[in-house]
C-alpha cells in the first residue's frame, strides 16, 4: 500500500516533481484498482472492458490535479481519493468512445490496442457508458469529511464541465470544423472557434478537476476563483501542446497515432497560427497558471510545478 510521499513544498527540482507525480499516480491506480468492479462479477465482459481501458497506463492527470489542489488548500487526500479517481474514469469514457470508427477511428492508444479493437464495438460503447455511469456512484458516495451541500456542488461542477455546453459541446464543434477551408474563413472567427473547442474539449474537465479538489477540500470562494483562473489556462495550455506533440512527437513517444491533427484536416493551434506562435500561447497560459499557483497558500503546494510539466511534457 502506498503513503503519502512529498509532504514538504516543492523546490525547483525535476527529481522532486517526478517523485511526486509518481507517489499520487500510485495512489489512483490502488485507488482505481479496489474500486472498479471486478471480473468476476457477472457480466464478467463489461467488467474486463473497463478495467482494461482504465488500467492500461495514463499519465492520470485529471486526478493529480484535484489531489494537488486539495493539498495547496491544506486538505487531508485520502477520504477523497475515489471521488478524485472518477475523474479518470470519466476521461477513459471520453478516450474509448473518441477511438471509435464513428469517432477518431484508432487502434492505438496508450500504447495499446484501442478497447473496441480487443472487446469489439458493442462492449466498447458500453464500457465507456458503464464508466461514465461507475464515476457518478464514486463522486456520489459519502464522503465522512465532507457535508453533503458541499459534495453536491462538487458533482455540479463535474458535470457541469463534461455536458454539451462541455466537453460533448467541444467534440462536436471539433467533429464539424474537420476539414474546414481555412483560406476562405475569417480568421478572427476562426481562431474563436479553435478557443472554443480547446477550452471546451478538454479544458472544461481538467478545470473541473482542480475545482473538485478545492470543494472538497472546504476551500474559500477567492481560493476556488484562483483554481479557476489556474485551471482554464492550464486547460488551454494542454491541448495546445497536445497538438504540437501530435506534430512532432511519433507514436511509440506518444503511445497513440501521431499526425492525425493534419489528416483528419483537424482545427489545431500550429496549423491555424504557426508552431512558433502555438508555443508562445501556451508559454503566456504557463504564466498566467504560475501566477494563479504562486497565490495559493497551502503548505504543500505542487500547483506550479505540475502547469510546468503540462507545458514541458514530451507525451
Ligand atoms: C461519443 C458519447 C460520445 C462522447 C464523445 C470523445 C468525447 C466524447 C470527448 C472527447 C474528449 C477528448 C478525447 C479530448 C481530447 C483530450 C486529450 C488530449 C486527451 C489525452 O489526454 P492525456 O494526454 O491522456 O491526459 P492519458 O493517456 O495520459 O490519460
Amino acid at each position: 500500500m502506498t503513503t503519502i510521499g512529498a509532504s514538504r513544498n516543492p523546490s525547483e527540482s525535476p527529481t522532486d516533481l517526478h517523485a511526486y507525480l509518481g507517489n499520487r499516480r500510485e495512489l489512483i491506480e490502488q485507488t482505481l484498482d479496489t474500486f472498479l468492479p471486478s471480473p468476476a462479477i457477472p457480466p464478467g465482459k463489461i467488467h474486463d472492458a473497463m478495467r482494461y481501458a482504465v488500467m492500461g497506463g495514463g499519465k492520470r492527470l485529471r486526478p493529480i490535479l484535484a489531489i494537488a489542489a486539495a493539498e495547496a488548500c491544506g486538505a487531508d487526500i485520502r477520504p477523497l481519493l475515489r471521488s478524485f479517481a472518477a475523474l479518470e474514469l470519466i476521461h477513459t469514457y471520453s478516450l474509448v468512445h473518441d477511438d471509435l470508427p464513428a469517432l477518431d477511428n484508432d487502434e492505438l492508444r496508450r500504447g495499446r490496442r484501442t478497447t473496441h479493437v480487443v472487446f469489439g464495438e458493442a462492449i466498447a460503447i458500453l464500457a465507456g457508458d458503464a464508466l461514465l455511469t461507475e464515476a457518478l456512484v464514486w463522486l456520489a458516495e459519502p464522503v465522512p469529511t465532507v457535508d453533503a451541500e458541499t459534495q453536491l456542488r462538487a458533482i455540479r461542477t463535474v458535470v457541469n464541465a463534461i455536458d454539451s455546453r462541455g466537453m460533448i459541446g467541444g467534440q462536436v464543434a471539433d467533429l464539424e470544423s474537420e476539414h474546414m477551408d481555412l483560406a476562405a474563413a475569417d480568421p478572427a472567427s476562426t481562431g474563436a472557434l479553435l478557443e472554443f473547442i480547446h477550452r471546451n474539449k478538454t479544458g472544461k474537465l481538467l478545470t473541473a478537476s482542480v475545482l473538485l479538489g478545492g470543494i472538497l477540500a472546504g476551500a474559500s470562494e477567492t481560493r476556488l476563483e484562483i483554481l479557476a483562473k489556474y485551471g482554464a489556462a492550464v486547460g488551454l495550455a494542454f491541448q495546445i501542446v497536445d497538438d504540437l506533440l501530435d506534430q512532432e512527437e511519433t507514436a511509440e513517444t506518444l503511445g497513440k497515432t501521431a499526425g492525425k491533427d493534419l489528416a483528419q484536416g483537424k482545427l489545431t493551434y500550429p496549423r491555424l497560427f504557426g508552431v512558433d506562435a502555438a508555443r508562445i500561447e501556451a508559454m503566456g497560459q504557463l504564466e498566467i497558471a504560475l501566477k494563479s499557483a504562486d497565490m495559493m497558500t497551502g503548505a504543500l503546494n505542487y500547483l506550479g510545478p505540475i502547469a510546468r510539466y503540462i507545458c514541458e511534457r514530451r507525451a
